[in-house]
């Protein structure tokens, strides 16, 4: 019993001395690989959209980790490709900021694959301008025996350390943060513990709808689409208001765009209005007026000045 005591007390007092950690970690990779899942996963919240669409995530978005020991700031990033236009190229040079923000750097791979693709190489030439300990993180380890993949990456360039995982199952991702602890530096939490993450109110009501634009919208058409938040007001800060009323624009590059997102009696448009309105009910807690509007903005993804209106620059 004595025993017991001492040895809980000791454990007490070792605990106290543990100084606290806190840092960036940056979760790059080729579109689709599962860095948004990894986010999902390691939050145990849904964070992040998701989706089976490669170039899901449009902005680099500071998700946060809390335990005992430390608070972890990891940053879901677009994924890496060959960019086709000013968007694209706006999505690589996010990532660039991200790394060089972060304490150390998870390279997310799938574990089906059997060669390095050009994606990947840009990947690693992208590490290889930005000095920071790399993990390699083989993901989807439930559907494919992780070994091969291990091999093929882990002579592509020095490893800080190598595991396989799956987002979808959560299979070892506390196993993934603890590795990760180490890199970090030493330090007070940043952010408060209730914050899961960095982004405004109307960014995230935007990642909701485009979330269901991604779910329901064909081929390369969800990536034609921009969406604005034109007004948003919350109970709180109307309480004359019974509802969170959002406006918001679907921006489209051409007018037959805009024919498929309508759809045919205004079909598509009601779905999409009625999900996204469900995942923002559940995400707010507040009852919500989705008003959705589509709008043609010939060639947006090439136009500086309305990237940047759109938080793209
Ligand atoms: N089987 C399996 N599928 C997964 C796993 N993790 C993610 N996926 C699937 O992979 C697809 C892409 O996932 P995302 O998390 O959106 O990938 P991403 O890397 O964030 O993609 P971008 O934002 O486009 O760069 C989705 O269909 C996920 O459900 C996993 O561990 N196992
Ligand atoms: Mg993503």
């Amino acid at each position: 019993m004595e025993k017991t005591t001492t040895d809980a007390s000791a454990a007490e007092s070792g605990k106290a001395q543990e100084k606290a950690r806190c840092g960036v970690v940056a979760l790059v990779g080729r579109p689709n690989v599962g860095k948004s899942s990894l986010v999902n996963a390691l939050l145990k919240s849904r964070v992040a959209i998701v989706s089976p669409k490669p170039q899901t995530t449009r902005n680099a978005i500071r998700c946060i980790y809390n335990d005992d020991r430390a608070q972890i700031i990891f940053t879901d990033t677009p994924g890496i490709h060959i960019p086709k236009n000013k968007l694209g190229q706006f999505l690589t040079d996010s990532v660039f900021d991200a790394l060089e923000a972060s304490a150390v750097v998870c390279w997310l791979v799938e574990a089906a694959d059997r060669k390095v693709g050009p994606e990947d190489r840009e990947v690693l030439t992208v590490l290889a301008e930005v000095a920071r300990p790399v993990v390699l993180v083989v993901n989807k380890c439930d559907e494919h025996d992780p070994a091969r993949a291990l091999d093929l990456y882990g002579d592509t360039r020095p490893f800080a350390s190598r595991i396989a995982i799956s987002a979808r199952r959560g299979r070892n991702v506390a196993e993934l943060i603890d590795l990760l602890l180490p890199f970090l530096p030493e330090g007070e939490p940043w952010y408060d513990p209730d914050i899961l993450m960095d982004g405004t109110e109307r960014f995230l009501a935007a990642e909701i709808i485009r979330g269901q634009l991604l779910t329901l919208l064909r081929d390369e058409v969800p990536h034609c689409v921009a969406v604005e938040i034109d007004e948003y007001k919350s109970p709180e800060e109307y309480p004359d208001r019974k509802k969170l009323y959002i406006r918001a624009s679907l921006i489209v590059e051409t007018a037959g765009q805009k024919g498929i997102l309508i759809g045919e009696r205004g079909v598509m448009l009601g779905r999409i209005g009625r999900a996204a309105r469900v995942e923002l009910e559940r995400t707010t807690g507040h009852p919500v007026y989705l008003d959705l509007w589509v709008r043609v903005s010939p060639g947006w993804r090439q136009s500086n000045l309305v990237l940047r209106r759109l938080g793209y620059s």
